[in-house]
This record gives structure tokens, sequence and C-alpha cells, in this order.
């Protein structure tokens, strides 16, 4: 094995002149900065590359010197041999742009358990990956700056892209770079990996699910729990008896658009005041499977009225209160932040994100997610009930994020 370094004033010469005098066929071990550019002066930048066998390059991980720990440098080089993978593969075979459908191979299904297994390391190393990026500027080479350009205008906060992109140009060989599918798919994967989500498991006799619908204000918790009743009790492979369940006897006219719509479905309904009408309310439906249970929207900021639906949640009951908390994608990302921030005084377990149908970028909910690791269970997409509600998916949303202007 060979280790070769070259130094350019900017990362794209340096990675040009590697291009030059070895050809695609080698592997970044390591880039850096080596002296910052200033108004009198060029800057330096440091690659380093390796041109023969995984084994020989991860000699060269263990022996060198590094501020990343060992945990990093694993990931480091799982990223980069599943990158190489990808690169065979996609010299091989060119899937079609924007397909998504997975080839039945085994090169493929390898590749996926080995992107399986850096994403899980990934979102364990967050925290701590974040912190280095923040301290170090980012120098994109030309090829990804389409990538870049629509993920950074989803609104995917800039210290999540610095720091995928950083992985992605450190280990992305330099043959895949050129096939902009290949980019893509990359990304795809990658981010598609980092976004948990939680599989809607229908209920099977004798097991109970009761679900708090929590949430800002007008962002569509009603309407939710409208579309999730009648998702239960009708759309799903069997019938499931549904009960409702308001808290919110606040707002004028809160109670009639609930009753109305469960008497649409013809869904028992019960309306609440305080904690003990609840526990009454609760085995009143308990031969239910799902009760849905609607609350008073508030501020984020109005701590009084968040901090009283606690009070309902020391009842007792015969399962777990399961707390969702419903937000809008229209929310900005700083207020999405603040409001899981408040609500947190609640248990909560999932997050729905709703108006999915009136924006088009998605990367506040992309970085939220991240933020939160808190999986998503349900998109609202629409104020049709009982049509406009979908399992939450993440191509749907990667496709907000990543796909604008790619076809
Ligand atoms: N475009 C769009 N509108 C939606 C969606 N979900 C709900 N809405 C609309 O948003 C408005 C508020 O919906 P509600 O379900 O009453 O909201 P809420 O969270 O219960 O509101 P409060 O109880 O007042 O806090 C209604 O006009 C809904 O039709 C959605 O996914 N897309
Ligand atoms: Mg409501």
């Amino acid at each position: 094995m060979k280790l070769k370094t070259f130094t350019a004033p900017s990362y794209t010469e340096a990675l040009n002149k590697v291009k030059e005098t070895l050809g695609d066929d080698v592997v970044i071990v390591s880039s850096k900065e080596i002296k910052r550019k200033t108004l009198g002066s060029k800057g330096l930048y440091e690659i380093v590359v390796a041109v023969e066998d995984e084994e020989s390059v991860k000699k060269v991980y263990d022996n060198r010197q590094s501020s990343y720990n060992d945990k990093m440098d694993d990931v480091m080089l799982k990223l980069s041999s599943a990158a190489k993978e990808i690169n065979n593969i996609s010299s091989k075979k060119e899937l079609p742009q924007n397909s998504l459908k997975p080839v039945k191979n085994d090169e493929i299904l390898q590749l996926k358990e080995e992107i399986n297994k850096i994403a899980d390391t990934l979102k364990y190393l967050q925290a701590s990956v974040w912190d280095i990026s923040k301290k170090e500027d980012l120098e994109l080479p030309p090829e990804f700056s389409e990538i870049y350009a629509l993920a950074k205008a989803s609104g995917i906060t800039t210290n999540y892209l610095n720091e995928i992109m950083k992985l992605t140009i450190k280990y992305m060989p330099l043959k895949m770079r050129k096939n902009r599918s290949a980019i893509k798919r990359y990304f795809y994967t990658l981010l598609k990996k980092m976004i948990p989500i939680r599989i809607e498991r229908e209920i099977k006799h004798p097991h109970k699910k009761i679900m708090m619908f929590v949430g800002p204000t007008g962002v569509g918790k009603t309407t939710t729990i409208a579309k999730l009743a009648a998702r239960y009790a009708y759309k799903q492979n069997s019938r499931h008896k549904v009960g409702i369940i308001t808290l919110d006897t606040y707002r004028i006219g809160a109670v009639e658009q609930l009753m109305t719509y469960a008497k649409m479905m013809k869904l028992p309904i019960e309306t609440v005041v305080d904690p003990s009408d609840f526990e009454e309310a609760l085995n009143a439906l308990r031969h239910n499977d799902y009760i849905l249970i609607d609350t008073v929207g508030s501020s984020q900021h109005d701590r009084e009225k968040i901090e009283k639906l606690t009070s309902f949640l020391k009842v007792n009951t015969f399962a777990e209160i399961n707390i969702n908390l419903v937000l809008s994608t229209i929310t900005k990302y700083e207020d999405l932040v603040d409001i899981y921030e408040n609500f947190s005084v609640l248990p909560i377990d999932t997050l729905i994100f709703t108006k999915l149908d009136e924006t088009k970028t998605y990367g506040n909910i992309f970085s939220l997610l991240l933020d939160t690791k808190k999986p998503v269970s349900y998109f609202s997409v629409g104020q049709e009930v009982p049509d406009d509600l979908m399992q939450a998916n993440t191509e749907y949303l990667l496709k907000g994020i990543l796909e604008k202007e790619f076809n």
C-alpha cells in the first residue's frame, strides 16, 4: 500500500492534482486545511490518499494520530468501504434516475446491510460529531454543489448538512463522484437511514392503545384524530373499536367539532373537564381497542396549560397513555425546537407532522427528527377527513428535500 500527500491552495485544486496523478482509483485517507486563506496569502490544503486494498487502508487508520476517537475511525472506514461498494455497483449497473426501487442482488443487499451499520453508528455518534464540525469550514467540491444547494434550500440545518457533506466528500471514491445519480443515491440512502420512523402496528385483541394528541393551537390535532379514528375503525385490515375523549372543553366550538366527526363515524365520545372525569371516561370506553384523546391547543410558552395536562397523566389507566406531539410543517425549525422543548414536560413518545401539503421544504422536519431522535408516525397532507393522512415514510420526506429540481 502507498500513501501519497497532495497539497494545493484549495481542496478542489488538491483533488484535481490527485486525479491527474493517480486517476480515480484511490481512497482519500484524510483531507485537511493546513493553512487558512487570508487577504494577503493563499491557503494550503492537504489530501492524503491510499492506493491499495481495504486492509492496508485500515492499517493506516489504526496507526495514524487523529483528532477523532477510535469509534469515529471505525465509522469512517465503514463509510469508505460502503462507498467503494456503491462505486463498484454503480459502474456496473446504471439505475434509472430517481428510482428508489431496490435492485435485488447480493451486492446490493450486502451494501444495504453495510450502510445500515454505518447509519446506526452515525446516529449514535451524532452529538459528538456535530461539535467537531462546527469548528471547521466546509469546502465544497463542485460535483456536490447541486445536492448541497437542494438540501440547504429545503431547510436542513447547516450543522447536519455540513457534517453529512464532510463525511461524504472525504470517503466517497472519486469514480463515484462523476456520477450525478450515484451521488444522489448515496445521499438518499444515508439520510433515509438517519430518519426514525414509528411503523404502524395494528392492535390485536386484547391489547389496547390509548393515544393522547398534544401540540400548539391550530396545527391539526382534532382533524388528525378524526382521520385516525376513521383509519382504525374502518380502513385497516381488520376493523377496530375506537372511542374518543376530548379534554378541549375550553375553546368555543371545539367539542362540537369532534362530536360531529364522532357522530358521522358512529363512534362513542366522552367530554372531560378534570382528571377525575378523565378516569371515568377511560373506564367507560375501556371496551375499545383504541382510545384517542384530544387536548386543548396551547402556545409552547403557556406552561400552565401544558402542565395541566400532566395532571391527567397521573390517573390510573388500563394501558399506558401514548403521547403524540402534533406539529405543523409550516412552522420554522427554530420554533419547532422551542415547541418540542416546552412540550417535553410531557413524556412525548411520537411526532406527527401536519400540513405537508402547504410546503415542499421539509428540511425542518428532518433536522428536528435528528435533534430529538423521536420517531415520526403519520403525515397529514391536507384537510380532507379521513383521506389526507398517510403513514410517515422517508421517501416522501426526502423527495421534498432532494428532488425538487432533479427531474
Ligand atoms: N392544509 C392542511 N390543513 C390542515 C391539515 N390538518 C389540519 N388542517 C386544517 O387546519 C385547521 C385547524 O385544524 P384543527 O384540527 O382544528 O387544529 P387543532 O390543532 O385541533 O386546533 P386547536 O384545537 O384550536 O388547537 C383546520 O382548518 C384544518 O382543516 C393539513 O394536513 N393540511
Ligand atoms: Mg382542536
